[in-house]
Order: C-alpha cells, then sequence, then structure tokens
C-alpha cells in the first residue's frame, strides 16, 4: 500500500463543490488518508451572495497543539483557501512542524480568478501570500494569481508565451499554473521545474466551474503522493480535471460548482489500489 497521511488545510464550504469537500474524497479515492485543519467555515462559498462566515484562527492552534501532544505529522501538507491575512501567518508558522521529515509542502495559493481578488481580498492578503509561497515546495497558482504574485498584470489571452512571460519572473523552483494555455478546443497547463517550462493541453469543456482549482490540487496531490512523478502527476490531474468538467458541462441541474463524484472510481483504479 502506498497509502500517505495528508492534510489539507482550507475553508469548510458547507455546499458549492469546493475546497474540503472536493479534497477529502479525492485524496481518499487514491487511497491515502485525508485530514483537514479548517481554516473556516461557510455557509456556500464566496461566489453565492452573503455567505455565513465563521473565521476559525481561534480554533486552529488549539488543534494543531493537540497534534503535537500526540506527535502526529503528515506526508504532505496541501494548502488552499485560508481566508485572512491572520490565517496565512499562522499557517505559516504551523507548516515545519506539521510535516513529517521529507514531507511535501504544496500550496495552492487561492486568492482570485478571472482578473479578480476573490470577495473580502486584497493587496495586503496577496502580499502575506507571496511570503507563504517562500515556503512551499510546490506552487499550484492559476494565471491571475500568478499575474498577482508577480507583480505583473493579468493576461487576457492565455498563451504558451505569455505563460512563459508569467513564470519566468517566479523565484520559486515547482510551479505548475493552471489554465495557462487556452485555444479554442484545448486548455493546457505550465510545468515550472526550474529554469525549464513544458506544457500540456488537454480537451476544453464548455464552461467555467468553481471548485476546478482544487479538484486539480487534490488530485495532482493525491497522484504525486501515490508515487507518480511530477509532471505525470500534474498531467493526470489536468486530465482529469478537464473529464469532470466535460461531465458537469452535460448535466442539466444547476450543479454550484464542479462534479466529480461518479469519476472518482477513475483515480482508486489509477492509484492501483483497488480491492
Ligand atoms: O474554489 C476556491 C474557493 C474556496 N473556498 C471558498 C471560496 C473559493 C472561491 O471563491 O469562496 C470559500
Amino acid at each position: 500500500m502506498n497509502e500517505k497521511r495528508i492534510l489539507t488545510v482550507q475553508d469548510l464550504s458547507c455546499l458549492g463543490h469546493c475546497s474540503a469537500l472536493v479534497a477529502q474524497p479525492v485524496l481518499s479515492a487514491w487511497g491515502h488518508e485525508a485530514c483537514l485543519l479548517p481554516t473556516a467555515l461557510l455557509s456556500t462559498h464566496t461566489a453565492f451572495p452573503d455567505p455565513y462566515i465563521l473565521q476559525l484562527c481561534g480554533s486552529m492552534p488549539e488543534i494543531v497543539r493537540h497534534w503535537q501532544r500526540e506527535k502526529l505529522t503528515f506526508d504532505a501538507i496541501l494548502i488552499g483557501y485560508l481566508g485572512s491575512v491572520r490565517a496565512i501567518d499562522q499557517v505559516s508558522a504551523l507548516v515545519d512542524s506539521l510535516l513529517a521529515p521529507g514531507g511535501l509542502c504544496i500550496l495552492d495559493p487561492v486568492m482570485a480568478d478571472h482578473g479578480k481578488l476573490y470577495r473580502g481580498f486584497d493587496m495586503d492578503y496577496v502580499s502575506a501570500m507571496g511570503k507563504l509561497c517562500s515556503r512551499a515546495d510546490i506552487l499550484l497558482p492559476n494565471p491571475t494569481e500568478a499575474a498577482l504574485l508577480a507583480g505583473k498584470p493579468y493576461p487576457e489571452t492565455m498563451t504558451e508565451e505569455g505563460a512563459r512571460g508569467l513564470l519566468s519572473g517566479f523565484p520559486w523552483e515547482k510551479v505548475i499554473l493552471t489554465g495557462a494555455v487556452e485555444g479554442e478546443e484545448t486548455i493546457g497547463i505550465a510545468i515550472k521545474q526550474g529554469p525549464s517550462i513544458a506544457f500540456y493541453h488537454h480537451p476544453k469543456a464548455p464552461g467555467s466551474f468553481h471548485g476546478t482549482g482544487d479538484l486539480f490540487a487534490a488530485c495532482f496531490t493525491g497522484a504525486l503522493m501515490s508515487g507518480k512523478p511530477f509532471p505525470d502527476a500534474a498531467c493526470f490531474a489536468a486530465g482529469f480535471t478537464g473529464k469532470c468538467a466535460q461531465y458537469t458541462s452535460q448535466k442539466t441541474d444547476r450543479a454550484y460548482g464542479i462534479r466529480f463524484e461518479p469519476l472518482l472510481g477513475l483515480l482508486t483504479k489509477e492509484s492501483g489500489e483497488e480491492i
């Protein structure tokens, strides 16, 4: 068994196919033990008007102190939506004590999409996120987040040249830029490893769905921790996310976010852990 203990640090949105409600089933389908440090509790994600939001900055250190007393550590930490500068600062201080020796910190700097910051975030949030990026082993930004982190304008059209321009300014070694290249019928990721940048394209589904980045991040983390090499894990996760987007685009009911449930079996099959 290649089962790992993986902690996701992100919000618990009670409805909306995003964050913890995506990461937990996806990591479980890979056969991993999926643990959660919740950063905030929301009635829905913030694309719905006026959600109830309870920040959990007061609870996070207490949860971590308990784990420290029990000497619990994690093989990987996947960080997603944090919700406040205070939560970013807390997570920065906690990562080292939670990772097992040789463990990986994977950061999706969730804060913006389609050229705009998510509701409730400002440039102080971007600057705190930039500091957290320096602690991560692997970064998973979308083009809006990459542009904010690089201090560059948001590229209105996604081309290989534009993606290279965004990533070349990054001091970080391993980065996967999601939604990096968009054609008529394909969409692609850019995979940066040190100075080298490679591209992987897959068919594009009509529409854009909430939680797609969260799904990619969880699937990538599960694949990597199941032993796939870094670029293979990225390509597999991009292909899987594309299939889920295709499935969601065919649904006639209101999906409120990316649907993935009937495709989870593909992950278990791919993990080789099917019983
Ligand atoms: O899917 C990213 C995300 C996660 N969590 C919350 C969000 C968003 C994007 O808007 O609002 C609470």
